[in-house]
């Protein structure tokens, strides 16, 4: 539903108001006198609506129509280029007190945050129409469904929210009912007001921009960006930094996991969570498509996992997002045939691909060789010999974090439980990073304190899923440091301590991937994708306490015929490369991990300190 404001008059606006939501009304007077939109519109999640929006956006040059043949109800949007990534420099943790943000965070004290970003927001969406957008993090008929109202002033920001996420008419009706809910308030602008009769541009961005979370008060005020985490704020905003802070306060986690159920040839299932960063396998690893005859995976979520124990003492898992936004290059048919065949099925957002001539997209990946035309993410003509108009050769037709975004029920491989209110028990706990060398294909904790130790020193290679250099080497915890809404030592504590915060705890196994590994010439060690699967079948059989394994200073590894090979064509010498544990790379891992530590300050937990004594100890 849409209405016209007058922008003296604010009563028109709760007067036709969907909802009597007594907070929730006077949130949005406040949001409305603030930032002048010149309509507000109730999203109710239809698809009528779906059509209404996705047709202005046609016309407003931000998405253009993809072949309804080749994919139904689809859409492709090219970003302003400089707004292509999550912007980790301009992510603010605003706690009350510096710190509990911790060192790995950003921080601005939330009142000087505010009177800059009010200035900001004032008249910031005049010229524009403000969306309501409801939402709920995990399903609906959770005992405490997990409420959000993002207002912005952006479409297609709406649109996507539509498939990342519970949200609309039921969603606001079930925020009635309970007694006006509680929900965390998400503020979104692209801060690009228009004025009268200004032509507005595909992409409206900022040059400033803030994406700003208010842990005590579970607040975002996000300005300035129109991309992905940066505005889709139930997701990294709402999901990881706001739920890990409630987390913390409540004794569950909120994490950066894929959820992936695997049953073995004998019927066994086994839940794993895995926690890689940005851009480091999870999507594929959830849809994995096994190569072992037998095995079968089925998806339940693929970027966040929510972890809360159940009266039995196990954690059980919910994914809180309803779609997916997944990294477009590098997939294809012979690497994630599952999600090749989601994005058949339409109903698809895709964000800074290439466009083939016929009006379907194209990434790097996609296929071996490349259309002999394209039209390139930034919107020049672009051939494989010559690359982009004015460009050089080498460079990708697609952006290297371009996206796909569609509804998670398209996963044909989707796990019944994926919906599941109770959420589903976990098996084993995984961590992985991209590193070329030192991390093993595989190895396993030797209990949840040396787990909690592999999580807090994990490394990896930053990517293209945020601003800034790719290739660098750093320590991502637990593959959160972009995501945690409190002091990084703080969360290592509540880590450890998981195991108290249930009388009958039984804490899963903890196990190191790392997919990345490469050879002297630069060449990936170990196939990956489908292939993971023999990785994973060893974890299984390690959990039924059926596979050898060496025991190490940094845990337990397999021995090089503990892997499965049967069909594949790699000698077991490669398989010894990929997961051999060498001493001297160790010895050279030590000192970042002390530097690390000492990074993290004085709140870092005495154990990690003792675990990496004992590493250090280990290696002689
Ligand atoms: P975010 O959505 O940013 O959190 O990323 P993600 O962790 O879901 O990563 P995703 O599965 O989208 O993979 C990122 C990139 O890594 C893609 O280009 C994949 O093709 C590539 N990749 C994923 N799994 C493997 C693997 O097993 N081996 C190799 N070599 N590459 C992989
Ligand atoms: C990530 O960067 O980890 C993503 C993409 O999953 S974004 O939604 O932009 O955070
Ligand atoms: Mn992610």
């Amino acid at each position: 539903m849409t209405a016209t404001l007058d922008p003296a008059r604010i009563a028109p606006l709760t007067e036709q108001a969907p909802t009597t939501h007594a907070a929730l009304l006077t949130w949005i007077a406040e949001v409305v006198e603030l930032t002048r939109p010149d309509a507000i519109h109730w999203c109710d999640g239809s698809a009528r609506e779906r059509a209404e929006l996705t047709d202005q956006l046609v016309e407003a040059g931000t998405l253009t129509r993809l072949d309804p043949v080749a994919k139904p109800n689809s859409f492709y949007a090219r970003t302003d280029p400089d707004d292509v990534a999550r912007v980790e420099d301009r992510t603010f943790i605003c706690s009350v007190d510096e710190a509990d943000a911790g060192p790995t965070n950003h921080w601005m004290a939330p009142a000087e945050m505010k009177s800059i970003m009010t200035e900001l927001y004032r008249g910031s969406m005049r010229g524009r129409t403000l969306y309501v957008i409801p939402f709920c993090m995990g399903p609906l008929d959770a005992d405490q469904p997990m409420f959000g109202v993002e207002l912005t002033d952006s479409a297609y920001v709406a649109v996507s929210m539509m498939i990342m996420t519970r949200a609309g008419a039921e969603v606001l009706a079930a925020m009635t009912a309970r007694g006006d809910a509680e929900f965390v308030p998400c503020l979104h602008s692209v801060g690009a007001p228009l004025e009268p009769g200004q032509q507005d541009v595909p992409w409206p961005c900022n040059t400033t921009k803030y994406i700003s979370h208010f842990p005590e008060e579970r607040a975002i005020w996000s300005y300035g960006s129109g991309y992905g985490g940066n505005s889709l704020l139930g997701k990294k905003c709402y999901s990881l930094r706001i739920a890990s802070a409630i987390a913390r306060d409540e004794g569950w986690l909120a994490e950066h996991m894929l959820i992936l159920k695997l049953t073995s040839p004998e019927g066994r299932s086994y839940t794993i969570a895995a926690a890689f960063p940005s851009a480091c396998g999870k999507t594929n690893l959830a849809m994995i498509n096994p190569t072992l005859p037998g095995w079968t995976a089925e998806m339940i979520g693929d970027d966040i996992a929510w972890l809360r124990y159940g009266d039995d003492g196990r954690l059980y898992a919910v994914n809180p997002e309803f779609g997916l936004f997944g990294v477009a290059p590098g997939t294809g048919w012979q690497t994630n045939p599952n999600a090749m065949r989601a994005i058949e099925r339409g109903n698809a957002i895709f964000t800074n691909l290439a466009l083939t001539d016929h009006g379907d997209v194209w990434w790097e990946g996609m296929t071996e060789q490349p259309p002999a035309h394209l039209t390139d993410w930034r919107g020049r003509s672009w051939t494989p010999e010559r690359g982009p108009d004015g460009g050089s050769p080498g460079e990708p037709a697609a952006h290297p974090n371009s996206r796909f975004c569609f509804p998670i029920d398209q996963v044909p491989v989707l796990a019944d439980e994926y919906d599941s209110p109770q959420g589903v028990p976990i098996d084993a706990i995984l961590f992985g990073g991209r590193r070329k060398d030192t991390v093993p294909l595989v190895s396993q904790a030797r209990d949840w304190q040396h787990g909690v130790f592999l999580g807090a020193t994990l490394s990896s290679e930053t990517t293209a899923a945020a601003t800034g250099a790719v290739g660098v080497v750093r320590r991502d915890p637990m593959a959160m440091l972009p995501f945690l809404g409190y002091h990084v030592g703080d969360y290592f504590a509540h880590w450890l301590e998981l195991g108290d915060r249930h009388p009958t705890a039984q804490l899963p196994p903890v196990f190191y991937v790392n997919w990345f590994r490469r050879d002297a010439d630069g060449r990936f060690l170990w196939p990956g994708f489908g292939e993971n699967a023999r990785v994973l079948k060893w974890i299984v059989e390690r959990l039924e306490g059926r596979a050898d394994a060496d025991e190490t200073p940094i845990g337990f590894v397999p021995t090089a015929d503990a892997i499965d090979r049967s069909g594949l064509d790699l000698t077991e010498d490669a398989v010894a490369e990929a997961v051999a544990y060498r001493p001297e790379e160790w010895r050279a891992e030590v000192p970042r991990i002390e530097e690390w530590f000492a990074t993290v300050g004085d709140r870092l937990p005495a154990a990690l300190r003792t675990e990496l004594e004992r590493l250090a100890d280990g290696l002689g």
